[in-house]
């Protein structure tokens, strides 16, 4: 990478406002240590928490085979989501704001009390424990790097393409989210079809998962928290049509992309 932290975050940030893309840090050959990619994660989220938005949870991504399939990565990432990312269900989105949106179905769980990570890291708790609701929602994802294409350390200092986010009715914690069947519809056509058996064996694993790496890197999980477990399908493009996601047990959520 050329450049520092604080220039990479702000060529980001300008990619992301602007809904112009940049070349991936790691094209140039010199490579991003995934250290330093976080950093520069923190800095990207700095700069849209001093325009005035919240931190309102965390996304994890390549939990699943299709997704680390279809974007060449294989290791567990996380980003952070903010409230200016997140959509009404049913709501309209507009594209224009956008590089080159997809979507993709997710379980949300939300968090009943603060995860003390330091307590969590030597497996005094179970996070599983924490959550107090759990959705069936639908991430956008947009990547700032021209082409879609990144390495590892690109994508987590792009906050791991986050762009928006929208959540169905909350369930009881009770609900039952492994094993249950997906899909993604557009106009409705579906375009993609799983199991949240393919998050991790169980979404609830992938939120077990969230905890070491978010002690490692600086994360906090605050009460009220919502976590995005990663998809269980590839990603659809996002083009101007009503897209609806549905989880056995958990219900649909949509929105109308404009
Ligand atoms: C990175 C984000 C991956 C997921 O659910 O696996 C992700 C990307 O594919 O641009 O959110």
């Amino acid at each position: 990478m050329t450049g520092t932290e604080d220039e990479l975050a702000a060529a980001l940030d300008r990619a992301a406002t602007s809904g112009t893309a940049i070349p991936a840090p790691s094209s140039d050959g010199t490579g991003l240590p995934l250290e330093l990619a976080y950093r520069v994660q923190h800095r990207v989220v700095a700069l849209r928490l001093a325009r005035g938005e919240r931190a309102v949870g965390v996304k994890l991504g390549f939990t699943s085979e299709a997704k680390m399939a279809q974007m060449g990565v294989s290791e567990i990432i996380a980003g952070r989501l903010t409230d200016a990312m997140w959509f009404g269900d049913g709501e309209r989105v507009e594209l224009g704001g956008f590089i080159h949106p997809r979507i993709e179905p997710e379980v949300a769980f939300r968090l009943g009390e603060d995860v003390d990570l330091a307590g969590a890291r030597s497996g005094a708790a179970d996070i599983g424990d924490a959550v107090d609701a759990v959705a069936a929602g639908m991430e956008i994802i947009d990547s700032r790097y021209s082409g879609f294409r990144f390495g590892l350390s690109d994508v987590v200092a792009d906050n791991t393409s986050a762009a928006g986010f929208v959540l169905g009715p909350w369930c009881s914690p009770d609900t039952e989210a492994g094993s249950r069947a997906v899909s993604l519809s557009v106009d409705g056509t579906v375009t993609a079809t799983g199991s949240t058996a393919a998050i991790l064996g169980h979404p609830l694993n992938a939120l077990r998962a969230l905890v070491p790496l978010a002690a490692k890197r600086g994360f906090t999980l605050p009460a009220g928290s919502i976590v995005l477990a990663g998809a269980a399908t590839a990603a659809t493009p996002l083009t101007a049509s009503v897209v609806t996601a549905r989880i056995e047990g958990l219900g649909e959520v949509s929105l109308t992309a404009t």
